[in-house]
């Protein structure tokens, strides 16, 4: 056991953490070459590649106990079913949540923070009250608010952040007050790399009888994280970002909340009986588990939760860190670069503009040399507007980047210069 409390992760045998390149191994999509290069991955803020052993997972539930959950009574569905639980308690156990039912399995952060604002903002959000963000968010933290407000009549208040990326706490807090129904802020912003003091957030919020949602898209794949000791009434993420698949992410609620709150999708399962004339609604989670679910995702995600509790945390984030200062100390030495974003506290995500270029030609042209970057405004267009961008180059970490993914990104923002010289 480590210190997350998993297992080793199935990677290649004598595997000693934290070893990159052996590391890499398990990334089957690493060994490519793009354009005859070798690929160079940094979008991993986007989407992270998957290892083997999640691909195996999945394959594995298609080939040997594909059925559909809490419906039959036959082995492969009994399978399928303690499949998917085990699962759940996996993410449970990955966020140190106190019960499994407070795990709901949703496609992604995006619908997560949809489901939260329908359900508990439909029924705690009213005219006159206010839901606080920040101005770091991404549209998926922001656009679900703004459409509870409009049906509530509640309003949306930013709070702003400095230059380097970082929030204003005191400007917060000033604006959490007695109608502040519900603070959403993200973990670890996706263009800044910030980390926020979530902890302090919650005890702001709570002094005011506030609720705190808490976006971890990005936090999920690189810290060690703990809803207990962060004190979060929701938390949202995304397996993809994870090492996990698409299409499957999870909710995190207090049990108290999940089942104060009303059902957010209508159909199998999210039911206890159903006439024409009323309809009983099942316990959390199943109540915000409408359908037949992505079983296979939820597989793959349970599978990713193993891949990085099986990392030790500790090396991880000391490899991620030093790939991240060698990486910010290189590119802010280059001519014409400016590092958008530059918080003490911040993962490995690098936004930058270069003067004179537009991000989309610096990133047409890195692909050629098979470097995968992200460009343009990155879902949070807010955050674009603060510093006066359309658009950055954004350059992320995972836990396969390295070094000489930086060397190389140098190489290609070399040439990139010397195309518009
Ligand atoms: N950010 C990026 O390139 P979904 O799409 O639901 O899995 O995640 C949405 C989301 C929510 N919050 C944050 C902080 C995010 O970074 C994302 C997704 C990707 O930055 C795709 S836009």
């Amino acid at each position: 056991m480590n210190r997350r409390g998993g297992s080793l992760p199935p990677l290649a045998e004598g595997f000693v953490p934290y070893q990159v390149e052996r590391l890499r191994q398990a990334f089957p999509i690493l060994a490519q070459r793009i354009y005859g290069k070798p690929l160079v991955y940094l979008d991993s803020a986007a989407t992270s590649q998957k290892p083997q052993a999640v691909i195996e997972a999945m394959s594995r539930f298609f080939l040997e106990e594909n059925a559909n959950v809490h419906r039959g009574v036959h082995y492969l569905s009994l399978r399928a079913t303690e499949a998917y639980e085990q699962a759940r308690a996996k993410v449970q156990r990955f966020l140190n949540a106190a019960h499994p039912e407070e795990i709901v399995f949703v496609r992604g952060t995006t619908e997560a923070v949809n489901l939260v604002a329908q359900t508990y903002g439909k029924v705690h959000v009213h005219a006159g009250d206010e839901v606080l963000l920040s101005t770091m968010e991404h549209h998926s933290n922001i656009v679900p608010w703004q459409m509870l407000c409009e049906q509530s009549g509640a309003r949306l208040r930013v709070a702003p952040i400095d230059d380097s990326g970082e929030l204003l706490l005191d400007e917060l807090e000033r604006l959490i007050g007695p109608r502040t129904k519900l603070v959403a802020v993200t973990h670890v912003s996706n263009v800044l790399g910030t980390v926020n003091p979530i902890q302090r957030i919650v005890e702001l919020a709570h002094a005011q009888g506030a609720r705190v949602l808490v976006d971890g898209a990005q936090a999920a794949p690189h810290l060690k994280l703990d809803v207990r000791a962060l004190g979060c009434d929701f938390y949202a993420l995304s397996g993809h970002k994870m090492y996990g698949p698409t299409g499957i992410g999870a909710l995190y609620a207090r049990r108290e909340l999940l089942e104060a709150m009303p059902p957010y999708q209508g159909g199998g399962d999210m039911i206890l009986s159903v006439s024409f004339e009323k309809t009983l609604y099942n316990k959390p989670p199943y109540r915000f588990e409408a359908g037949t679910p992505n079983m296979v995702g939820a597989i793959g995600l349970g599978a990713a939760v193993d891949f990085l509790t099986g990392l030790d945390p500790i090396a991880l984030a000391a490899h991620e860190q030093a790939v991240l200062t060698y990486a910010q100390r290189a590119l802010a030495a280059l001519p014409g670069l400016r590092l958008i974003g530059t918080a003490r506290d911040k993962i490995g995500v690098l936004s930058f503009v270069l003067d004179g270029i537009h991000p989309h030609d610096i990133g047409t042209i890195l692909d050629r040399e098979g470097i995968a970057i992200r460009t343009g405004h990155h879902c949070a267009q807010p955050l674009m507007q603060r510093y006066g961008l359309a658009a950055t180059a954004r350059a992320s970490l995972g836990c396969y980047s390295s070094e000489q993914d930086i060397d190389a990104l140098l190489a290609g923002l070399a040439k990139v210069q010397e195309v518009f010289r």
